[in-house]
């Protein structure tokens, strides 16, 4: 077996935590394709989850000494260059009283969101867990003293959201090993691996072995991570929770899926599991000066358009710091689940559009065995799709199952439209095929 393959073999494989790629040997393809199969299918199932991204940083919410901070909220630290012993005493102001796990695991089960990824820790260092690891942590350094997370991965349990772990793995401004600040620690001393062995490593073990099982591992910026420490991170996962999933910012593609851009979907279908990242505003963290809130007709475009496309919605929420989520988040994550409850059949677990470039059309078309949906964002008389192989067998309006009439040729079929659509923003026509 060439190096490669040995190492897709360790990473793909649950049935082992080795480090050593010798030991790779004997481990075959078969192996690595089924384990792989086998952990992503709930995620090829899911199509939606809430992404959470609460820190200290909810405190001054972009602004700092009287002076709005440009960009995301959740960097201020990184831009406003605020050196580690000003940025830790927020934690002794961090009381969200208001916290209440049930809540927020209660909005994302009504917005449709099947999966819940929250930062443990952000680039900030501060972690939002008891960790042992340091005193830099929720229980030990604020006035709160509860650890929210225990609280969350609960909440999931007992909701049925699957409950996953964000960790800035590479990023870190509070240790001065860490990449990233250069501001209070020299560039030029640091010594990375110190970090990772003292801080990342055994933080990531925590996540691993407290709450419980976890859906995936979010890492995020990886850098210039060298191929070993990616690979341990990996391999940590691998070895403590073999079910669970490793987001592709773990870096050198060995994660389980492709992660796309912050806020980027791609222009057509893309053939591997991919998620894109997203905001409902601009932000991350709550920042209170950003009100840039994206129209609920545009999350639910964005929404099809991804699951078209064959990817997941990883929407954000960035809660303030009395531990509530942002008033205009929920109201358009409602919404969102009000439409999912009527055309979710269309959604979860659905496959890509066999038309493409699918940007072509003005409407999405998902798949199941034997279905075609086709949401239409614009209302129209008559709807008229590329040439289909296989035969139509029925078409019907997938929200009250209303009949419509079409007709098919070998260049086209035409479905005939009721003259008001069921759904303001998006209605889905049913054509079922042989
Ligand atoms: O730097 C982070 C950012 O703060 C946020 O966490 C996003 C979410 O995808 N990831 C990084 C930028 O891509």
């Amino acid at each position: 077996m060439r190096r490669r393959e040995a190492i897709k073999a360790l990473v793909g494989t649950p049935l082992i935590a080795m480090a050593n790629f010798q030991q790779a040997k004997g481990v075959t393809e078969e192996m690595v394709d089924e384990a792989r199969e086998r952990r992503i299918k709930w995620f090829r199932e899911a199509k939606f989850g809430m992404f959470i991204h609460w820190g200290l940083y909810a405190i001054p919410a972009g602004i700092w000494k009287g002076k709005e901070i440009p960009g995301i909220g959740e960097w201020i630290m990184f831009r406003a260059r605020i050196p580690v012993k000003e940025y830790a005493q927020l934690a002794k102001q961090f009381n969200p009283t208001k916290f209440n796990a049930n809540e927020w695991v209660q909005l994302a089960k009504e917005a449709g969101q099947r999966y819940l990824v929250i930062t443990s820790k952000h680039h900030d260092g501060f972690a939002m867990y008891d960790s042992k690891v340091t005193d830099y942590d929720i229980v030990d350094a604020t006035p709160f003293g509860r650890d929210p997370m225990k609280e969350l991965s609960e909440a999931c349990r007992k909701h049925g959201i699957r409950f996953c772990f964000y960790y800035s793995h590479v990023q870190d401004w509070h240790h001065p090993d860490a990449v990233g600040n250069d501001w209070d620690y020299d560039p030029s001393q640091k010594n990375f691996a110190r970090y990772w062995e003292e801080k990342a490593k055994p933080q990531i073990r925590e996540i691993l072995t407290q709450y419980g099982p976890l859906g995936l591992i979010w890492y995020d910026t990886p850098r210039n991570i060298s191929y070993e420490h990616a690979f341990e991170a990996v391999q940590l996962v691998r070895s403590l929770q073999p079910d669970c999933l490793v987001n592709g910012r773990v870096g050198h593609n060995l994660g389980d899926y492709r992660e796309m851009g912050d806020n980027r979907i791609p222009e057509d279908v893309v053939e591997e599991d991919w998620e894109v990242p997203a905001t409902i505003n601009n932000t991350w963290g709550y920042k209170v000066t950003d009100n840039d809130w994206k129209p609920v007709e545009r999350l639910i475009f964005n929404l099809v358009d991804i699951v078209s496309k064959g990817g997941n919605y990883l929407l954000n929420v960035g809660p303030t710091a009395e531990g509530v989520i942002p008033e205009p988040s929920v109201e358009r994550l409602l919404a969102m689940g009000r439409w999912l409850r009527v055309n979710g059949e269309a959604i979860y677990g659905a496959d890509r559009s066999p038309f493409r470039p699918v940007n072509k059309y003005p409407w999405r078309c998902t798949t199941k065995p034997g279905k075609l949906f086709i949401t239409l964002f614009q209302w129209i008389d008559t709807l008229e799709l590329p040439s289909i192989s296989q035969r139509v067998t029925r078409a019907y309006l997938l929200a009250d199952g209303t009949s419509l009439k079409f007709s098919q040729t070998p260049e086209k079929v035409v479905v005939k439209l009721p003259s008001s659509a069921p759904d303001p923003i998006a209605s889905i026509a049913v054509l079922e095929i042989e």
